[in-house]
């Protein structure tokens, strides 16, 4: 267990990485996992105390494609903030981010709270809508290159995400195809059953890695079910566009 003092300094270094674009050397320190959440916990911090507010929680490595792509094979966690949101057919500009990858995901709204060990019947009841979704990851680590503990360090390399139309969430999205596009071109296809066999299992997960974190998941929330497919490298000038099927479209522009 590092003190506090040099988790808040670890906290700093990325929080600054990600503020600046510029990429840091992985973490030397010995971290724990627990350690590693709780620099998370204190990054996000400064960015609430920079005006930010919370909007919910992302998941990482849900799908087998993401977990060979990084060779991580835990489930893990990272919160969102409003100043992450990117506007459904908005832009972002490149140069504010690192080396950033895009990837196909489901988003899901709560109604109600949602926490610890609860059921899939409890999460399924807890949802107010489903949307297409589409997650802009940028590791704030040289190379993309990342243990464990570093990626959760780095608030699970989250960094943008956009959110297409809210379903009603009596639509069954247990096996939704999935296509991910730049510039019209299809970069991958795949299947919403892809996140943990069915994307509830990846909102029972978030509850329970929450609580465990200390954190409950709240009414309004918006729970990213993390990526189907690998993740794409974004380039500027580059229009993304997610279709799934029976969910709708969402999309952005990578500006200079
Ligand atoms: C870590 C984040 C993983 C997902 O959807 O699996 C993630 C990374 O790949 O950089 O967001
Ligand atoms: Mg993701």
């Amino acid at each position: 267990m590092l003190e506090t003092v040099s988790l808040a300094a670890l906290a700093e270094r990325l929080d600054d990485a990600a503020r600046f674009a510029r990429a840091v050397p992985q973490l030397s320190e010995p971290l724990t996992l627990d350690d590693a959440y709780e620099v998370q916990r204190l990054s996000i911090a400064r960015r609430l105390e920079r005006g930010e507010h919370r909007t919910g929680m992302k998941m990482g490595f849900t799908s087998k494609a993401k977990m060979v792509q990084m060779g991580l094979s835990e489930l893990i966690w990272g919160r969102l903030t409003n100043g992450m949101l990117v506007d459904d057919g908005g832009a972002i500009e490149f140069a504010r981010y690192v080396h950033p990858r895009v990837e196909p995901e489901i988003a899901f709204l709560l109604g109600r709270p949602l926490a610890g060990r609860v059921s899939s019947v409890e999460a399924a009841a807890a949802i107010e809508a489903v949307a297409p979704a589409l997650e802009i990851i940028d590791s704030r680590y040289e190379n993309f290159k990342f243990s464990l503990t570093d990626v959760v360090a780095d608030n699970s390399s989250s960094s943008g995400y956009v959110i297409g139309n809210w379903n009603d969430p009596s639509v069954d999205y247990a096996n939704l195809g999935m296509i991910l596009e730049i510039d019209g071109r299809p970069v991958q296809i795949g299947s919403s059953a892809a996140i943990l066999d069915h994307p509830l299992r990846s909102l029972v997960a978030a509850a329970r890695l929450a609580a465990a974190g200390g954190e409950t998941l709240r009414p309004g929330d918006v729970v990213m079910a993390g990526g189907a497919t690998a993740a794409e490298a974004l380039q500027a000038g580059g229009r993304v566009r997610l279709s799934v099927e029976a969910l709708g479209d969402v999309s952005f522009f990578v500006g200079a």
